[in-house]
Formats: structure tokens, C-alpha cells, sequence
């Protein structure tokens, strides 16, 4: 605590904890017992340059949250139907032995695999107040239904996996400065990475020290691509393999392919390197070069009339690519969170591989860009008896239609068959339950049905669209109300470690997760195991106790330490390349994949394209190839609905964290963006309110008119609140009103950026 000297008033330290990847460190102004002021990192110093983890606009607006008409100050029990929104406020005492008389209930029935808690990221940046609690004590009750993924990086996650043995082989944002060329193919670090601790400071830095030129290709003219790029080049969603396919082409029939890189240390570029016993024709330069199964060579003028990029900049950008050495080739998200995401993430990749950008300096492996930061420990979870694990996105398949759940159709681990159905759903720091899951209107049906899950219980700040559908809802202590500590987060490249004072009293009746959890466990017998003697501030300060056996310039004193409250550590004097150690030496430093070498074709993925079973129309390929799939031009159902639709991750909202706060939505309102010639086609101009509908739903918004967003697509922004009127039409441009349930062939992961849509004036 710091005291200005004045009664009543002191500054303490927090951080934001939602996540956008990044951690900000907060510095709350406290007058009588109120937050009346949220300020940010001020020790920039000689050390550091002058660089201060500043706080953006979502962690400054902290306050319109926190006292925000939305905020939860009491157990509440469902009255209505499941989203209609008609609550009863109950006692802590009934909420919790409800609670624990309906979990001991379904795990007696059901058994353990009945449980599950949902993916939610509020608040991944709290080591205390975090969701590992509940996975702690689920733990100690005979654990719960796992599950695996992200909605984040599911398709990239994999696809990298059969490439390269891991999906962590990226070189950092600043090691821009030893390129000669960066490319991005839908990063958009301006906002996505906009917090004072996120790799927008990079991007600056490197840019200024380089004057390196990049190109941006994405549907739209991002904040990345206004501010940094040379140029912007536009492309259809979901098209990007064939745009590699076509730069491959040039690439290889003008001699710039790295051929002594593709020999050493990667398999299945030409018939060289095929794995044994797979037929002629089936090597990766069969594939662009037209001698393989398809018979199609993958000529600029094949790729331009896909991807929309013409084929003249496609030939040139080839060039650019092959002959800039070295040249940073990375992919955000957005590229891989469709339909066909795997594919386009792994065929990105071949860009460095083909020229050999792979593990030097100023290069890269394809990916994201790494992070760096110091490996401070997380809270100790015990270990899950259970072993069957989901992929996250198909815990809506896991309500309704588990005995059709397998480990051939929908990626099941750790057994062949779910043998029960969820009944039992914890929801922490969430709005994944109906906001942020995709096609709304499928999920309102499904837990509409309270014979399938019987009981939902969801711990939150606001009254939320996930809210909505609780059974039992909880209001959580916010991060002005609690004491804990938090790192740097994932996506940074300098370690952090900030502690947090509780500023306030809890509003209302609200409570920390851990104090809840506590109460269940003692319900069910457990608290000794679950608590270790300990209340929630004793292991914020034993967990600080545990980062100073990682770290030990730490302070000794606690105390110290929470006054001082900040704490960051020098980046690296140089950046290492990712896959360094493997480039130095293949044979020594073999890779994770079956072949210990860059797997461009991957026998595992051309068994598995042989054994599971995959719905009309998924492909599985070996290669990295480019394949149409549903919710893009060539579906029949683009007749009606032509447009594509993504929804970018924007900068006023962390998904739908923040999105009730009225200065963020007037800083960027909530909008659609549509080409003006797509505008022109339907009569609509800027400010217009406009539906935006497909078969799964509809909703409504104003659009924005603009040529930063290509012909023939959009964009909307995704975490908008849900809120529907009449037949669940939503009136807010919630994108997940339009998004479908049908997951990724092989990752089984949300394609929440592949849909097509129609686009109207909203009448009168
Ligand atoms: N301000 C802010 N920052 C955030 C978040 C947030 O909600 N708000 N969310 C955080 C989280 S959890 C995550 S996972 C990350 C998300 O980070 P990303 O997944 O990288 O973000 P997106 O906005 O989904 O996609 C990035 C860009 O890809 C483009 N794009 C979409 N489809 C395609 C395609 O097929 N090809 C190409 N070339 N480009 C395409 C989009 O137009 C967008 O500009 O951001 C994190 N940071
Ligand atoms: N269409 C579409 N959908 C998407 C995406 C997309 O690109 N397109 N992106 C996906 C991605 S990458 C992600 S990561 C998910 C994110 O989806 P979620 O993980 O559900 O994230 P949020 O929407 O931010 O919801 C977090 C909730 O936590 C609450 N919260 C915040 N801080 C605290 C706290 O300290 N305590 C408590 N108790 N609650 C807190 C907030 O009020 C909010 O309701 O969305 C996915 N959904
Ligand atoms: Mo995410």
C-alpha cells in the first residue's frame, strides 16, 4: 500500500486479469473504501528504456466494470426457464448446499466423468483466484470429464504438431531486426497485442531500429496493417493455402526453393525425401507442380481466382519471398480458427520451409510469433482420476449426443466412447456457455432441455448472456476485491511478476472462487486436502514464496514485496532463433515428429485420413494442400448467403469482457464492416442498421462502410453481448448468433471465422 499522506486514500497495486495475452500491472486510487482512479505502470527506468507495461483502454476502464449496473452482489437461484433471465436472490448457506448436494448426487449416478468445467479465460492471469481451483477440488472428489484445445489455437496447435513435433518453434517479434522481409498472414498485434506488456511494443521497436518492409495479407486493413505495413494485401477467408500454393509454383519452377534445406532436414518435398511405402506421385512438389492425384498444377492464375490476390502481386510476392534472406514469415490466429484451419496453418508454414527461414536468426518457423517470459509456478491441481478428455469446442456434443461421442469421430481421448453424458457444469469467469460457443441458437436448445444437464453453476462478475442459463449463479469477487499475484502472460517476451492488494471490500455479498471451493470441499470432506490449512491471502503470499525459488533478486518479505507490488526482468540480450538447436544439427537435435525432421508429409496424417470417420465433405490431407470446404464460395448454400463473415478479435472488448462498458462501446462501437460495393448492392450506407442472417440465426447492428474490408466478405467483431428479442434474434452483433457447431476435420476446433451470410437493410 501506498499512502499519499492523506486519511482514507492510498494506491494500491493490481493487474488486469482478463485474456488478451498480456498482464498490465494497475495502480488503484482509493478514497473511502471506493476505486476512484485507475492508473498504470510508471517505473519505466534507464534499465528498461523507457518502457512502462501500460495499461490499455480496457484496463484503465476497470472501474465502469467492477460498478457496472450488470455487477453481481448475490447468490442468485434460476426462477424462469434457462435464458430467460428471472432470478431469486438465495443465502450463501442454500446456494452452496445445493451446490454440493447436486454434484455428490450426479457423481454417485453418473459418475465423475458427469462433471465438467467449461473453458473460460476472465481470469487466466490470477494464480489464486484462478480456475485451477476448481479443478483442485474436483480433483480431490474423483475428478471430472478433461478437456483439451483452446478455442484460441486449436487448428494451429495441431497442424504444427505433424509438421514440426510442437507448435512452440517460433522465433520473437524482435528479432524482426535481423530480417529482410516480414510477412504476416492475418497477425494483427495492434490490437490483439495492444496491452503495454504485448508485442505491439515489439512490432514498434523492431520496426523503428530496421525500417524493415512488411506485408499484411488479410481480409481486412487491420490496425497492423495501417499503422506498420507497406502494403496490405487482401485475401478471401479461409483461401490462404492456395495462395501458398500458387507462391510455391513460382518458387519452385524459378529455382528459389532452399533444395539443400529441403534434402537435410525436412521429409516429403520431392520424391527424395517420400516416406517408404507410399505410392509415386504423392510427394509435396507433385502436389504444386500438377503430377500428383488432383492433376492441377497450382499456378498463380489457379491460386489468384481462389484467393482473390491477382496473380501478378502472387508471382512478384514469390520473388519477394525467395529471394529476401532472411525473411520472417508469421500467421496470427485468425487464419487457422476455420473450417480448414489445420490445413492453412501448416501450409503457411511451408513458406519458410521452401526457402529455409526455419531456426536462423531473423527468420521464422511460420507461427505466431514466441514469447519469452520467466516460468514462474502455477497453483498445484493434484491429479485427475479421470482419464476421458474432449476437445473443448464439442462440450455441447458432450450434453446431447454423448453415446455417438468417440475417439474416430470426434477426438475422444483416453477412450474409445463417452459412457455418460455431462450433467454436471461448473462455469468460472466464462461467457463460453452461450456468448463465445458458437451458433447461439443450437446452444440455447440443447441446455433449454434441463433433463440433459441437470445443473449449471456459473461464479462471474456481471450478469452475462452464460449467466442467463445458470441454475445457480455466484457472484465472484472482482480483481479490486481480491489479493493475488499474476506473470507476465503468453504472449509477451519479458518476465513480470505483479502482486496484488485487495483495495476494497468485496461489493455486495460477493466471494473469491477459492473461498467458495473452500465451503464445497468442507460440505463434501474434503477441506482439509483442498485448503492445506491455508485462507486465499496465505497462498497468494506461499505461491510468492514459490516464484522466489524461480526467481531469487525477489524480496524475501512479503510485505516488501506487496509494496513494491512490480517486478520485471531484463529480455534477453539476443534473440534465439525457435528450432535453432535442430538447424545447427538434424541428427543430434532430432525433432518431436516420427521422423525426427520436418514432416511436410506426414505419414500419421495419411493413416489418419484413412481411419476416422469424417463427416461428407472433411478432408485429412498428408500434404499441406488447399481444400474447399463448407461455409466458403463453393457451397451450394453461398447462393443465397454469399458473403463470408469473420470476427476479428477488436481492441474494445477482450472477447466479451468489458462489453458493457459505455465508454469502450462509444469508442468503437459495435459495427459490421462491409466493403462499399457490397454496401451499394443492397442499398446500404454508412450508419445503417442492417441484419446479418444465415439458417443458424440472425442479428442486427449498424454497419461500417468501408473499403478496409474486401469485397464479398465482412467482418464482426467477435464478443458482442448477446441479447435477442423476438426468436432469439440479437440486436447487439453478437457474431455467434450466425457461427456453426460443425468443428475443424482434425483438431476438432471451433471454425468460428468460415461462415457465409446475407446481409439487409433492417426496415422501418
Ligand atoms: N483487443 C483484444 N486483444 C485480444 C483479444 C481480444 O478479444 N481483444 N483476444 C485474445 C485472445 S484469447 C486471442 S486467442 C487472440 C486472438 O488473436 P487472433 O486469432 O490472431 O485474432 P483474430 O482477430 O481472430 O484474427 C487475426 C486476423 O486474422 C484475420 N483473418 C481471419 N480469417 C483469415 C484468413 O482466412 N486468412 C487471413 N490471412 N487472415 C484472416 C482477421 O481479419 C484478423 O485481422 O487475441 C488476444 N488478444
Ligand atoms: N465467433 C467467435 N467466437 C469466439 C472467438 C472468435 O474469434 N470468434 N474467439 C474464441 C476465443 S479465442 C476465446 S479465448 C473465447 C473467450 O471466451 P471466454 O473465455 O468466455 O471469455 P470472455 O468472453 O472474455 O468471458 C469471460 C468472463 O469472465 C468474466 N470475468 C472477468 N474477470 C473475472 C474475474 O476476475 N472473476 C470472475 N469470476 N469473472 C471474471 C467476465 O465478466 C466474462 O463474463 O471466445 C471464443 N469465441
Ligand atoms: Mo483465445
Amino acid at each position: 500500500m501506498i499512502s499519499d499522506g492523506k486519511p482514507n486514500e492510498k494506491i494500491v497495486w493490481s493487474f488486469c486479469n482478463v485474456n488478451c495475452g498480456s498482464r498490465c500491472p494497475l495502480r488503484l486510487h482509493v478514497k473511502d473504501g471506493k476505486v476512484v482512479r485507475v492508473e498504470t505502470d510508471h517505473t519505466g527506468d534507464a534499465e528498461f528504456g523507457a518502457h512502462e507495461i501500460r495499461a490499455c483502454l480496457r484496463g484503465r476502464g476497470l472501474r465502469k466494470w467492477v460498478y457496472s449496473p450488470e455487477r453481481l452482489l448475490y447468490p442468485l437461484i434460476r426462477t424462469g426457464k434457462r435464458g430467460e433471465g428471472k432470478f431469486e436472490r438465495i443465502s450463501w448457506y442454500e446456494a452452496l448446499d445445493r451446490i454440493s448436494d447436486k454434484l455428490g448426487q450426479v457423481i454417485n449416478i453418473h459418475g465423475n466423468e458427469a462433471v465438467f468445467r467449461i473453458y473460460g479465460t476472465g481470469n487466466l492471469g490470477g494464480v489464486v483466484s484462478g480456475r485451477e481451483q476448481i479443478d483442485r477440488l474436483m480433483n480431490l472428489l474423483g475428478g471430472q470429464l478433461n478437456h483439451y484445445n483452446s478455442y484460441s489455437t486449436a487448428q494451429i496447435t495441431h497442424g504444427m504438431h505433424y509438421t514440426y513435433g510442437t507448435h512452440d518453434c517460433g522465433n520473437p517479434l524482435t528479432d524482426m531486426v535481423n530480417s529482410r522481409l516480414v510477412v504476416f498472414f492475418g497477425n494483427n498485434p495492434a490490437e490483439t497485442r495492444m496491452s503495454g506488456g504485448g508485442s505491439i511494443r515489439d512490432l514498434v521497436v523492431s520496426r523503428q531500429k530496421s525500417g524493415v518492409c512488411i506485408i499484411v495479407i488479410d481480409p481486412r486493413y487491420t490496425d497492423t496493417a495501417a499503422a506498420f505495413a507497406d502494403e496490405w494485401i487482401p485475401i478471401r477467408p479461409g483461401t490462404d493455402a492456395a495462395l501458398v500454393s500458387g507462391l510455391a509454383y513460382i518458387l519452385i519452377t524459378e529455382n528459389l526453393v532452399d533444395q539443400d534445406f529441403l534434402d537435410r532436414y525436412c521429409v516429403g518435398y520431392d520424391r527424395r525425401t517420400m516416406p517408404a511405402g507410399i505410392p509415386p506421385g504423392n510427394s509435396y512438389k507433385d502436389y504444386i507442380m500438377g503430377s500428383g492425384p488432383d492433376g492441377t498444377p497450382k499456378t498463380p492464375a489457379w491460386a489468384a481466382a481462389i484467393t482473390g490476390v491477382p496473380a501478378e502481386r502472387i508471382v512478384r510476392l514469390a520473388r519477394e519471398i525467395g529471394t529476401a534472406k532472411p525473411a520472417y514469415i508469421a500467421q496470427g490466429w485468425g487464419p487457422q480458427r476455420h473450417a480448414n484451419g489445420e490445413q492453412t496453418a501448416r501450409a503457411i508454414c511451408m513458406l519458410p520451409i521452401l526457402t529455409g527461414n526455419v531456426g536462423i536468426a531473423g527468420g521464422n518457423c511460420g507461427g505466431r510469433e514466441a514469447p519469452d517470459g520467466i516460468p514462474f509456478p502455477r497453483i498445484p491441481v493434484g491429479q485427475n482420476p479421470v482419464t476421458a478428455s474432449i476437445p473443448c469446442f464439442l462440450w455441447t456434443k458432450a450434453i446431447a449426443d454423448h453415446e455417438n461421442f468417440t475417439d474416430m469421430s470426434d477426438g475422444l481421448k483416453g477412450k474409445r466412447r463417452l459412457e455418460t453424458p455431462i450433467k454436471f457444469l461448473w462455469s468460472f469467469a466464462s461467457n463460453t456457455l452461450v456468448n463465445q460457443h458458437s451458433d447461439i441458437g443450437r446452444t440455447h436448445r440443447i441446455l433449454a432441455d434441463e433433463g440433459l444437464c441437470e445443473m449449471i453453476v456459473l461464479i462471474d462478475n456481471v450478469m452475462t448472456a452464460s449467466a442467463r442459463y445458470a441454475d445457480i449463479v455466484l457472484p465472484g469477487t472482482s480483481c479490486f476485491e481480491e489479493s493475488d499475484l499474476a506473470y507476465q502472460g503468453y504472449a509477451v517476451e519479458m518476465g513480470v511478476l505483479i502482486l496484488r492488494e485487495q483495495a476494497i471490500e468485496p461489493l455486495g455479498e460477493c466471494r473469491t472462487l477459492y473461498d467458495i471451493c473452500a465451503d464445497i470441499a468442507r460440505r463434501m470432506g474434503v477441506a482439509q486436502a483442498f485448503t492445506e490449512g491455508r485462507t486465499h491471502d496465505q497462498w497468494v503470499e506461499y505461491m510468492y514464496q514459490q516464484c522466489r525459488k524461480v526467481r531469487r533478486d525477489l524480496p524475501k518479505d512479503f510485505e516488501e514485496a506487496v509494496r513494491t507490488g512490480l517486478f520485471k526482468w531484463k529480455r534477453g540480450e539476443r534473440p534465439k532463433a525457435g528450432l535453432q538447436a535442430f538447424r545447427e544439427d538434424p541428427d543430434t537435435s532430432q525433432l518431436d515428429t516420427p521422423s525426427g525432421r520436418i514432416e511436410i508429409f506426414s505419414r500419421r496424417l495419411w493413416d489418419l485420413a484413412r481411419s476416422w470417420k469424417l463427416p461428407e465433405g472433411d478432408v485429412i490431407s498428408a500434404l499441406p494442400e488447399y481444400h474447399d470446404t463448407w461455409g466458403m464460395p463453393a457451397d451450394p448454400c453461398s447462393r443465397e448467403y454469399p458473403l463470408q463473415l469473420v470476427g476479428h478479435h477488436g481492441k474494445q472488448r477482450t472477447h466479451s469482457s468489458y462489453g458493457n462498458n459505455p465508454w469502450l462501446r462509444e469508442a468503437v462501437p459495435q459495427s459490421l464492416w462491409i466493403n462499399p460495393l457490397d454496401a451499394a448492392a443492397r442499398g446500404i450506407i454508412h450508419g445503417d442498421m442492417v441484419h446479418v442472417h444465415n439458417p443458424l440465426g440472425r442479428t442486427e447492428v449498424r454497419a461500417k462502410v468501408t473499403p478496409r474490408i474486401m469485397p464479398g466478405v465482412l467482418s464482426l467483431s467477435q464478443g458482442a453481448w448477446y441479447v435477442p428479442y423476438a426468436n432469439g434474434v440479437d440486436k447487439n452483433g453478437c457474431i455467434n448468433t450466425l457461427t456453426s457447431q460443425r468443428p475443424s476435420p482434425l483438431a476438432k476446433g471451433n471454425p468460428q471465422h468460415t461462415n457465409l451470410v446475407e446481409v439487409g437493410k433492417v426496415r422501418g
